[in-house]
């Protein structure tokens, strides 16, 4: 599963990358300081099963502070995004096949108002218009890849509406669309039932419904640290009811996160607050105040992490499984509860058996769930932070 981060330029999608990973990425206030892309490992925030069980686990990959457990996901920060990308303009067409493989899309927005539509340093621009203006590129962008096979397809699919999504997936396969969501898109639309008679227009509302069902999208509401933050956050609540946005300071995230690294605060990622644990200069001090009051106190927290929750977890619907029996946490070098795997929605007991090993899934008998010791068979479905235990033969 691939987060992608998108967005116009010099709107902090490298400082967001940056926060949630701590890669090395170069940061600056000029547009297109990121050509190529960036990939990374960043991390979703649950709370750990070890609390249940009155232990302390040992994870192989990702890590466990005060029982939350931070499970890796793959992150990829890209160039800006300009108007006109789809047809080239900016970093344009290579730019968006770096985000052909995102399962889902976290669109940084400047919520200061300092950026202008291009990324140029101003005062008072209003980021709603950069909203409209990327989706617009990314429906433009699906459009095109449509528009190479319309001519053909819709003739040849006069076609029931079944071998026209077979064609439509098949065409949009490199961009991780499946049948399933051509159908559920078709189903939602009211369009001519011969796509060979649709006007460019339906084309279009159809290229961007399927952009919208395959790449799902939080809005980032960055630089929520900035005084104009709040007004430009309420305009953009009004304009974009139905739209799931949420307020974040990339650089005071990253900034706590520095300075947890070298020990000069406590700060479990994601939390409303950390603790001063060394002597610091009056810069420091000031800087982490500054933070506290601004940011923390004001949106209970720095919301990068909470944007990763809710776009693994609200949009994508992935569940964190934990391989566990009741009796026996760890593994054969005593580590406790060491994996924390991340299942598609929808995944079983018999998913998650073949997710571990081939083998688990041809074997599979039963499953155990290690909260409750009750027996499950291979149609149950998992739910999220469960600990299951696969018995085979
Ligand atoms: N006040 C404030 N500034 C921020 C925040 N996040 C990033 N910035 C600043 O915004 C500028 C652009 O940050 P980048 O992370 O390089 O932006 P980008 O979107 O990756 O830019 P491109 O790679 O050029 O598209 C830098 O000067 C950052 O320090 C934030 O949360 N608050
Ligand atoms: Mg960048």
């Amino acid at each position: 599963m691939l987060v992608g981060l998108i967005g116009k330029p010099s709107v902090g999608k490298s400082t967001f990358f940056k926060a949630a990973t701590l890669a090395e990425v170069e940061i600056a206030s000029y547009p297109f300081t990121t050509i190529k892309p960036n990939h990374g490992i960043g991390y979703v925030k649950i709370d750990c099963l070890d609390k249940e069980f009155n232990t302390q686990c040992n994870p192989k990959h990702g890590f466990c502070l005060e029982h939350k457990r931070f499970v890796p996901i793959d992150l990829m920060d890209v160039a800006g995004l300009v108007e006109g990308a789809s047809e080239g303009k900016g970093l344009g067409n290579q730019f968006l096949d770096d985000l052909r493989q995102a399962d889902v899309f976290i669109q940084i927005v400047d919520v200061s108002g300092t950026t202008d539509i291009e990324g140029r340093q101003t005062e008072g621009h209003y980021p709603g218009k950069d909203i409209l203006m990327l989706e617009n590129e990314l429906d433009k962008w699906y459009y095109n890849i449509l528009m190479k096979v319309w001519k053909t397809f819709a003739r040849k699919t006069e076609m029931e509406k079944l071998k026209f999504s077979e064609a439509v997936a098949k065409q949009f396969s490199g961009l991780k669309v499946d049948e399933d969501q051509v159908k559920d898109v078709l189903r939602k639309l009211i369009l001519p039932e011969r796509p060979s008679t649709w006007k460019d227009s339906q084309v279009m509302e159809f290229a961007s419904a399927l952009r919208k069902k395959s790449k799902p999208m939080i809005i980032a509401a960055n630089k929520c640290d900035h005084p104009d933050a709040s007004e430009n956050l309420k305009k953009l609540g009004n304009e974009f009811p139905d739209y799931l946005i949420y307020p974040c300071s990339a650089d005071s995230e990253l900034a706590l996160r520095q300075a947890a690294k070298v020990g000069m605060i406590d700060y479990v990622p994601g939390s409303e607050s950390f603790v001063i644990k060394s002597d610091l200069n009056e810069k420091q001090k000031e800087a982490l105040e500054k933070i506290k009051s601004n940011v923390l106190e004001v949106y209970k927290g720095t919301g990068v992490q909470e944007i990763l929750n809710l776009a693994v977890f609200d949009l994508l619907g992935y569940l964190a499984i934990f391989p566990a029996s009741a009796n026996k946490l760890g593994d054969s070098k005593g580590n406790i509860l060491p994996d924390c795997f991340l299942l598609p929605p929808g995944s079983t007991a018999l998913d998650f058996a073949y997710y571990l090993h081939t083998d688990f899934g041809k074997n599979f008998i039963k499953a155990i769930d290690a909260k409750t010791k009750r027996i499950v068979g291979k149609e149950y479905k998992l739910k999220n932070r469960d600990g299951l235990e696969i018995v085979t033969r």
